[in-house]
């Protein structure tokens, strides 16, 4: 769980999207890459096929200072969907920090998300990450289609959890969901670190230099720095 090396003030974070095929995980990362300022990301990496479905996994670099000199080095990564790749997912998700699951909002998609989750929860257990204790957030993505579930079910159904709507082709949610998983994760240094009192990094120093780094038309940037 989440490397500080304090010889070199450096905060290094292995953050995963997983979610039924066809999600948008790999949307999410793409929206993040032109979002982002370009010293603040680097080069965004697909292994996929030649009809854009994730063969391997995504990988973009994410990094940003804060005020009391630490950097702070994030590697993202896309799971593949499809059911056949499940040996990739589980080796993917090895030394993960912390997952957001991307939820399809259709209804017609309630059983790819079940059984996308199950299988996110069997193979952290299966990789010795406690399934309950890792930093995690939903985004219910594709709410521009019809038919999808209301916010109210879904907070009904899957409670404690933090959940975001998202339109990631157009980027609405992209960043919340980005900043909300990084909340829960400054949360969990905190626990194990003593972040904020030792190194003068609050959440709020933490998110904020986050946002910094987004384009000023980035949706979600205005919201979040409110
Ligand atoms: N309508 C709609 N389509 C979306 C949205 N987000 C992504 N898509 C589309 O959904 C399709 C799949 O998106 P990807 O990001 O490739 O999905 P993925 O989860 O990476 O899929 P796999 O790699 O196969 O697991 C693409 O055609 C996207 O343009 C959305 O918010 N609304
Ligand atoms: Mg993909």
């Amino acid at each position: 769980m989440v490397q500080v090396n304090m010889d070199t003030k450096e905060v290094m974070l292995k953050l995963v999207y997983y979610g039924p095929a066809l999600s948008g995980k790999t949307t999410n990362l793409q929206q993040l890459h032109t979002l982002l300022n370009p010293e603040a990301r680097g080069k965004m990496v697909s292994l996929d096929t030649l009809d854009d479905r994730t063969l391997y996994f995504d990988c973009l670099p994410v990094q940003f200072g804060t005020e009391s000199g630490f950097s702070i080095k994030i590697k993202l990564f896309t799971v593949p969907g499809q059911v056949m790749h499940k040996s990739t997912r589980k080796a993917v998700l090895v030394g993960a920090d912390g997952v957001v699951f991307v939820a399809d909002s259709q209804r017609s998609n309630a059983s790819a998300n079940a059984y996308a989750w199950r299988d996110m929860e069997a193979n952290l257990q299966s990789n010795g990450i406690d399934f309950a204790s890792t930093p995690k957030v939903i985004q219910f993505n594709k709410r521009d289609l019809p038919d999808v579930k209301t916010l109210e079910e879904i907070n009904e159904q899957w409670g404690d959890i933090p959940a975001v709507p998202a339109v990631a082709m157009k980027g609405e949610g992209v960043v919340e969901t980005f900043c909300e998983l990084l909340k829960v994760l400054h949360r969990n240094l905190d626990a194990k670190h003593d972040f904020s009192r030792k190194f003068g990094v609050t959440e709020h120093a933490f998110l904020s230099n986050l946002i910094d780094r987004f384009d000023e038309s980035a949706p979600g940037k205005q919201l979040e720095s409110a």
